[in-house]
């Protein structure tokens, strides 16, 4: 899987870690496994979490 926009490409098992802007995003398959293939993405939405907007800082 990849995500388009970021520097992050996982082919086959693994892991990673990117840290991203808010924004969507879309996340697609890498590897080609068969019918439907260039249907499989997903969107993840990015937001910012405001930690102190709570906590009269
Ligand atoms: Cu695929």
């Amino acid at each position: 899987m990849a995500i388009e926009g970021a520097d992050l490409k996982i082919d086959g098992d693994g892991e990673a870690t990117v840290t991203l802007e808010a924004g969507e995003y879309i996340i697609y398959c890498t590897i080609p496994c068969g019918g439907g293939h260039e249907e499989m993405t997903a969107k993840l939405i990015c937001r910012v979490k405001h930690f102190l907007k709570d906590k009269n800082v």
